[in-house]
């Protein structure tokens, strides 16, 4: 896999907007992009994250996450280069379309 790179200033005006306009948002204090997802009871949730853990293993390229009942927060980040690389923004918007089909 070629190496990642932290997205330039450029690069995060052409893609993040997409992602803004969906509910993400990028962290104070670290460079990351961040979501909280809601479905209507734990089986959604679950089948949500399963999904998305069979496409992350597929990407070697895996959330940060967080699950109680029916909520899901998700952290994306690329330790390689300690933020924001198109890695995440290929991940989220594979999560976009996932959670789409889960609501
Ligand atoms: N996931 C995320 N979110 N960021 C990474 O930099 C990353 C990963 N690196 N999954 C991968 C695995 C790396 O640790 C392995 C060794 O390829």
């Amino acid at each position: 896999m070629p190496l990642a790179h932290r997205l330039s200033a450029e690069e995060r005006d052409q893609l993040l907007p997409n992602l803004r306009a969906v509910g993400w948002n990028e962290l104070e204090g670290r460079d990351a992009i961040f979501k909280q997802f809601h479905f209507k009871d734990f089986n959604r949730a679950f089948g949500f994250m399963t999904r998305v853990a069979l496409q992350a293993e597929k990407l070697d390229h895996h959330p940060e996450w967080f699950n109680v009942y029916n909520k899901v927060h998700i952290t994306l980040s690329t330790h390689e280069c300690a933020g924001l690389s198109e890695r995440d923004i290929n991940l989220a918007s594979f999560i976009e379309q996932v959670a789409v089909s889960m609501t």
